[in-house]
C-alpha cells in the first residue's frame, strides 16, 4: 500500500529533535519543566519554519535570476486558517515531525490546535485567496499576495440563549511564528491635503499626512516542488513625522494619542460578507492597501534584473510584461488610479502611456452581483480623502464617455449609465472603475459570468466584449481533502496513486471502483469514522451530542437571506411535524447541523440564527422525537472548524435563491469529501450537476429564468402559503411563538417579510420542490450502497473544482505566465 502519511521521511528524527529542542531553549527560552503546550506548538512551528526559510530564500533568488512575469494578487481578505499542518504537508515532513513528538511525549495533532487561526476574512472571497495562493506557489509561479495585517480578524461568534454575540479575536496575543515582519521596507501612505498646479504645469499634492505600511512576510510553500512564494501583509504605523507640531508644542500625550489612532487603519477587519458599508475607515483601508502595494510592485520592477543598470531611467514600457496585478473584487479598485499617479506624478510618464500601462496591468474579479455588496464612495469623502485620485478618476471617466459616446452618439441615456463618476448620485462607481482600468474582466462560475455581462456590466460588455471571461472558483485539493481527511486521501491514492494531489482531475480513475464492494465498504468506514470524529469533538468541545449513525446534513456558510438557511428552518420544522404526526413511521435518522456567521449589524440573519436554535431547542427537548432528528448550530463557524466538518457530511445544502449566489465554494469542498448535494441551479452547483450528471445530485427549485419571470409576473408568497398545508402550518407555528413560548411575538418581523409579496428571495416559491427533494434524498438514502455509489461518483468528479485548475486559466488566459510543475532544488 502507498500511503500519503508515508512519504519516505525527509528530515530525519532525531534532526527534528535536536531543532526542536534547540528553540524551546533560545527562542522561547524555556526548559521543559517549565513550558507549556503552547511554548511546545510554537518551538514545532519554528522548526518547521526552518525548513521554509532556505527554499524561501532561494525562490526570491530564482525569481530575481530568471526575471519572470510576476503575479499580485490584491486582496482586502485572506482567510489563511492554521500553517502548521500545511506548511508540514506541503515540505512532506509531516511524518518525521509526528514521529519525533511522540518520541519526546507530545501529541501533533494536539498542538495543531493550539495554533491561532488566521481568519483576516470574512467568508468565499477571503478563503479563495488563500487557495489562490497555495495554487500559485504549486504551479510554480512568482506570486505574491498582497494584503492587510489586521490586528483583529473577523470576529469570534458565540451563541448565548441562542443569539449571536460578537468577541475580538486576538490573533496576534502570541507572537505568530509564521511572520516576518521588514521594517527596511516602510512604505509611506498619504491621506488628506490637496492639488495644486506646479511651475512646470505638472499637478502636485502636498499638505498631506502620511501613514506608514509596515510589511509583514509569510511563507506560501509550494507542494513538493521547493517553492516558498510570499504573502505581504500591511500594518500601519504612525510616521515620526505625523505630529511633530504637536510633540513640538509639547502635547506630548496627545500627540500620542494621535498617532495610535492612525494606526487604527489595519485595527479590525469589517465583518462584512455582500454588504458596503461606505465607511470613510473603510476607505483608508482600502487605499493603504492599495497604495503600499503598487508602491511595493513598482519598487520591485524597478530592482528587477533589467532595471538595475544604475543611472538609466527605468523604461515602464515592459511593465505590464513583467507585472499582473488581480483585483479580489473592487476592494483593491483603487490600483487603478494609484498606478496611474505613480506613473505621471513620481515617473513623470504621459497619461496615455500611463493609461495604456495600467489596463495592460490590471485585471478584475466580480464575486457578487447583489446590489448592496456594490462600493459606491460619497464624491465628497472620496474627493477629501484622496484629492490627487479624484482628479484622476476625473480624467480616466472623460477619457471613457468620450469613447462611449463615439460608439452610441445618441444615446445619452446610456453616457448617464455608464458614467464612472455619478453627479446625481455623487458617488464614485468602482465597479466601473475596475472595468475601465483593466484588460480583463471576469465572474467566478459560468453563470454567474454569464450574468454579469447581461446584467450590472450590459453596456461595459457591449463596449469591450473581448475583456470578459468566466473563470470558474476552484479549492485548494491539500487543505481540503489530503490535509482535513487524511483517510479518505490514503484511501484514494492506494487506488489510483497520488498524482491526484496535484492534478485533481485524476479522480475521474475512481469511476472504476464504483461498483468494488470493497471499496464502497472502505469510503463508507471512512465517512463513519470522520462522523465518529466529528461528534466526539462537538462533545469535547462544545458539550453537543450527535449521532454518528445518523445522517449528516449540513448547511455551513455565511448567514445570508439569499442563501436561505431560513428556507432549511422552514424544512426542519416540517419533518419534525412530520414525525410528530405519524410516530410509527419509519424514517431515517437526520441530524441538520448549521453554522456560520452574520454581520454584527444584520439583524434579520442575527434573528434566523435565533430562530434555527429555538427550533433546536424544541426538538431536542421534546421526547416524541428521540433520535430520529436533531438540529445543532454550530458556533464560530471557520476555516479550522470546516476541516473537521467538512469529512464528515453526508448530505451538502447549497439552496440560495437562483442567480444570487455566484459560485460557492462549500459546495465543492463537500463535494471532494463524498457528500452528495442538494441544490439549486446557482452559482457553480450548475457545473457541480453537469460534472457529476443530474442522476448524482438532488437539483430542486426555480432556475434564473423562472425567478426573472415570476418577479416580473409578480410573486405572491400568500399563494404558496395557503395551498401548502405544511407550509402554512409551519409558519403558524413561528408565528404563534411555538418555538419561542417565552416571547411569542419574537419572530414576527421574519413571518411578516415571508409572506410580503416582494420578499426578495422568494423562499416561499421553492419550498415544495425543496420538501420533494429531500424525500429522494431519504430514499436513497435508505439504501446504503447505492447511496455510497453516488459518493464515489461525486468525488471522480470533483477534479473540476480543483484551484489548481482555476489558476491555470487565469495564468493563460489573464496574466500570461506559464506554469511549471519543475522543482527547484532543495
Ligand atoms: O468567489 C468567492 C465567493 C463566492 O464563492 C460566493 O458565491 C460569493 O458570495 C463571494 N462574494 C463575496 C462578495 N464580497 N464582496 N464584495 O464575498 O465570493
Amino acid at each position: 500500500q502507498i500511503s500519503i502519511r508515508g512519504i519516505p521521511l525527509l528530515e530525519n528524527v532525531e534532526e527534528v529533535k535536536k531543532v526542536f529542542n534547540r528553540h524551546l531553549h533560545f527562542t522561547i527560552v524555556k526548559d521543559r519543566d517549565v513550558a507549556t503546550d503552547h511554548d511546545y506548538y510554537e518551538s514545532i512551528a519554528y522548526t518547521v519554519r526552518d525548513h521554509l526559510v532556505s527554499r524561501w530564500i532561494r525562490t526570491n533568488q530564482y525569481h530575481f535570476e530568471t526575471d519572470q512575469k510576476r503575479v499580485y494578487y490584491l486582496s482586502l481578505e485572506y482567510h489563511m486558517g492554521r500553517a502548521l499542518s500545511n506548511c508540514m504537508i506541503n515540505l512532506g515532513i509531516e511524518n518525521s515531525v509526528d514521529e519525533a513528538l511522540y518520541e519526546m511525549g507530545l501529541n501533533i495533532e494536539e498542538l495543531e490546535e493550539l495554533e491561532s487561526e488566521a481568519a483576516l476574512g470574512n467568508g468565499g472571497l477571503g478563503r479563495l485567496a488563500a487557495c489562490y495562493l497555495d495554487s500559485m506557489a504549486t504551479l510554480g509561479l512568482s506570486a505574491y499576495g498582497y494584503g492587510l495585517r489586521y490586528d483583529y480578524g473577523i470576529f469570534a461568534q458565540k451563541i448565548e440563549d441562542g443569539y449571536q454575540k460578537e468577541y475580538p479575536e486576538n490573533w496576534l496575543r502570541y507572537a505568530c511564528p509564521w511572520e516576518i515582519s521588514r521594517p527596511e521596507f516602510l512604505v509611506p501612505v498619504q491621506y488628506y491635503g490637496k492639488v495644486i498646479d506646479d511651475k512646470d504645469g505638472k499637478k502636485k499634492w502636498v499638505e498631506y499626512i502620511t501613514v506608514h505600511a509596515m510589511p509583514y512576510d509569510s511563507p506560501i510553500p509550494g507542494y513538493n516542488n521547493n517553492v516558498v512564494n510570499t504573502l505581504r501583509l500591511w500594518s500601519a504605523k504612525a510616521s515620526e513625522k505625523f505630529n511633530f507640531a504637536l510633540f513640538n508644542s509639547g502635547d506630548y500625550i496627545r500627540a500620542v494619542a494621535e498617532q495610535s489612532s492612525s494606526e487604527d487603519i489595519t485595527r479590525v477587519l469589517y465583518p462584512n460578507d455582500d454588504f458596503d458599508e461606505g465607511k470613510i475607515l473603510r476607505l483608508k483601508q482600502e487605499y493603504f492597501l492599495v497604495s503600499a502595494s503598487v508602491q511595493d510592485i513598482i519598487a520591485r520592477y524597478k530592482r528587477s534584473k533589467i532595471n538595475l543598470k544604475a543611472d538609466q531611467q527605468v523604461d515602464f514600457t515592459n511593465f505590464p510584461d513583467k507585472a499582473a496585478i488581480q483585483l479580489n473584487d473592487t476592494h483593491p479598485a483603487l490600483s487603478v488610479v494609484e498606478l496611474m499617479r505613480l506613473l505621471i506624478d513620481v515617473e513623470n510618464l504621459g497619461w496615455d502611456q500611463a493609461f495604456d500601462i495600467t489596463k495592460r496591468t490590471i485585471a478584475f474579479t466580480n464575486h457578487t452581483l447583489l446590489p448592496e455588496a456594490l462600493e459606491k464612495w460619497p464624491i465628497d469623502m472620496f474627493q477629501k480623502l484622496l484629492p490627487r485620485h479624484f482628479q484622476l478618476i476625473t480624467d480616466i471617466n472623460a477619457h471613457h464617455l468620450d469613447i462611449v459616446q463615439k460608439k452610441w452618439p445618441e444615446d445619452k441615456e446610456r453616457m448617464k449609465r455608464m458614467t464612472i463618476i455619478d453627479d446625481e448620485a455623487k458617488k464614485v462607481n468602482m465597479g466601473y472603475l475596475s472595468v475601465v482600468g483593466s484588460h480583463a474582466v471576469n465572474g467566478v462560475a459560468q453563470m454567474h459570468s454569464d450574468l454579469l455581462k447581461s446584467t450590472i456590466m450590459k453596456d461595459f460588455y457591449e463596449l469591450n466584449p473581448e475583456k470578459f471571461q468566466n473563470k470558474t472558483n476552484g479549492i485548494t485539493p491539500r487543505r481540503w481533502l489530503l490535509i482535513c481527511n487524511p483517510d479518505l486521501a490514503d484511501l484514494i491514492t492506494t487506488k489510483i496513486g497520488e498524482g491526484w494531489i496535484t492534478d485533481l482531475a485524476q479522480l475521474k480513475q475512481l469511476r472504476d471502483y464504483v461498483d468494488d464492494e470493497q471499496f464502497i465498504r472502505d469510503i463508507q468506514r471512512v465517512k463513519f469514522e470522520n462522523k465518529e470524529r466529528l461528534s466526539k469533538f462537538l462533545k469535547k468541545n462544545f458539550n453537543v451530542n450527535i449521532n454518528p449513525n445518523s445522517m449528516f446534513d449540513v448547511q455551513v456558510k455565511r448567514l445570508h437571506e439569499y442563501k436561505r438557511q431560513l428556507l432549511n428552518c422552514l424544512r426542519v420544522i416540517t419533518v419534525y411535524n412530520r414525525i410528530k404526526a405519524n410516530p410509527d413511521k419509519d424514517v431515517i435518522q437526520r441530524t441538520i447541523i448549521f453554522g456560520g456567521k452574520a454581520a454584527p449589524g444584520y439583524k434579520t440573519a442575527k434573528l434566523i440564527i435565533k430562530l434555527i436554535c429555538n427550533v433546536a431547542r424544541t426538538v431536542s427537548e421534546d421526547p416524541v422525537i428521540g433520535d430520529r432528528l436533531r438540529v445543532v448550530f454550530l458556533e464560530n463557524y471557520g476555516v479550522s472548524l470546516a476541516e473537521k466538518i467538512i469529512p464528515a457530511v453526508d448530505l451538502s445544502e447549497q439552496i440560495s435563491l437562483a442567480g444570487l449566489e455566484a459560485s460557492g465554494t462549500s459546495n465543492m469542498k463537500m463535494m471532494l469529501n463524498g457528500g452528495l448535494t442538494i441544490g439549486t441551479m446557482d452559482g457553480a452547483n450548475v457545473e457541480i450537476c453537469e460534472e457529476v450528471g443530474k442522476d448524482n445530485i438532488f437539483t430542486f427549485g426555480l432556475t434564473y429564468k423562472e425567478v426573472d419571470e415570476l418577479r416580473e409576473k409578480g410573486y405572491n408568497a400568500k399563494d404558496y402559503y395557503e395551498h401548502n398545508a405544511e407550509l402554512k402550518q409551519a409558519i403558524e407555528q413561528i408565528r404563534d411563538g411555538v418555538f419561542s413560548p417565552e416571547d411569542p411575538n419574537l419572530f414576527s418581523d421574519i413571518v411578516k417579510s415571508l409572506l410580503e409579496s416582494d420578499e426578495k428571495f422568494m423562499l416561499l416559491a421553492d419550498y415544495e420542490e425543496y420538501m420533494k427533494a429531500h424525500e429522494r434524498v431519504e430514499q436513497l438514502y435508505k439504501d446504503g450502497t447505492e447511496w455510497t455509489k453516488k459518493c464515489i461518483l461525486n468525488i471522480a468528479a470533483a477534479g473540476k473544482f480543483s484551484s489548481d485548475r482555476a489558476i491555470r486559466e487565469y495564468a493563460k488566459d489573464i496574466w500570461n505566465v506559464t506554469p511549471t510543475d519543475k522543482k527547484l532544488p532543495s
